[in-house]
């Protein structure tokens, strides 16, 4: 019987504190495992100005001892942060997550999925997850790429981590229906890379354009699409360049796998590029977030 109690008493209804139209939901993944410790609040601090100086509300998504709140107050999400031990949380762990009580950060599949549970339309982040290099070897697919067929939520980001493989990840996008609308580009972001060899679906020039495509497309399917950007060009990595610091990084980052084979590897990137890929890290998203915020307003 307090076993059923137990049960019965933890939340799968998410804490709402952001209301209106015109909102932006935030991961906290990006915030707890792909930054250093101590850089998740003033980057989320900023994110916040951002998005309200375009004139939408943001949103921040995580679980707090086993409470998911869409709309971290400072406190929560400082607490959050603090936590001895923030698990990462994914559409396939989240409602364990919960059920145990635990405080976790949020991927970009689980703050899909609980920004639309909400009704709410538009995230941001830096880069989607996607499939892993090695496939034949080793499988490794983000469930990001599945949240983003199920869910109708338009995701801005820089395309794909070029850790990567960029290739391999826009033809599964392709392959589970999401549309991927460049703006302003014709080509697939890699992250701190510009350019890919991968195409987008479409372009556009104009985010009341892309904001109205977008609306349209997701009510009509009630599945997602991806939005990208390039990272600002003055804070793009040369491709030569990342080249070597990746097999450095690879390197340094040794062989964790799954859930910790990503932050690993961003955290060996920001310690071999001397703080550039972190940098390039910090300025995407904050494009990224305005970007958003625009989608948002006009939506
Ligand atoms: N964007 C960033 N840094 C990050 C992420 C995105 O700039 O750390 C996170 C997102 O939360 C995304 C996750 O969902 O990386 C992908 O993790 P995985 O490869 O384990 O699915
Ligand atoms: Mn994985």
């Amino acid at each position: 019987m307090a076993h059923h109690q137990h049960a019965r008493a933890h939340r799968t209804t998410p804490v709402r504190r952001a209301a209106g139209r015109a909102v932006v939901a935030l991961e906290t993944t990006l915030l707890a495992q792909g930054l250093p410790k101590g850089q998740g609040l003033p980057l989320a601090r900023e994110l916040d100005a951002i998005i309200t100086s375009h004139g939408a509300t943001p949103a921040t998504i995580g679980v707090l001892d086993g409470t998911p709140i869409v709309g971290m107050t400072h406190d929560e999400l400082a607490r959050l942060l603090d936590a001895p031990t923030i698990h990462k949380a994914n559409i396939a762990n989240l409602g364990p997550l919960i059920y145990q009580r635990a405080t976790a950060a949020t991927t970009v599949s689980a703050t899909v999925a609980l920004a639309a549970s909400v009704g709410i339309r538009v995230m941001a982040t830096g880069g989607l997850g996607g499939l892993h290099p090695n496939l034949a070897q080793h499988l490794d697919i983000s469930p990001d790429l599945m949240a983003l067929a199920t869910h109708p939520v338009a995701v801005v980001c820089s395309g794909v981590k070029a850790i990567l493989d960029v290739a391999g990840t826009r033809e599964l996008l392709e392959t589970l229906g999401v549309p991927v609308l460049g703006f302003r580009t014709n080509t697939f972001p890699a992250f701190y890379l510009t350019h890919s060899d991968a195409s987008v679906d479409a372009t556009f020039d104009d985010a009341d354009d892309l904001a109205r495509f977008a609306s349209r497309h997701l009510a009509q399917h009630g599945t997602g699409v991806l939005v990208v950007q390039p990272v600002p060009a003055e804070h793009a990595i040369e491709p030569d360049q990342w080249s070597q610091w990746l097999e450095a990084a690879r390197a340094l980052a040794g062989t964790a796998r799954g859930r910790d084979a990503t932050p690993a590897l961003l955290d060996a990137l920001h310690r071999v590029s001397q703080g550039r890929t972190l940098e390039s890290n910090l300025a995407l998203v904050r494009a990224n977030a305005a970007l958003a915020a625009q989608i948002a307003a006009a939506g």
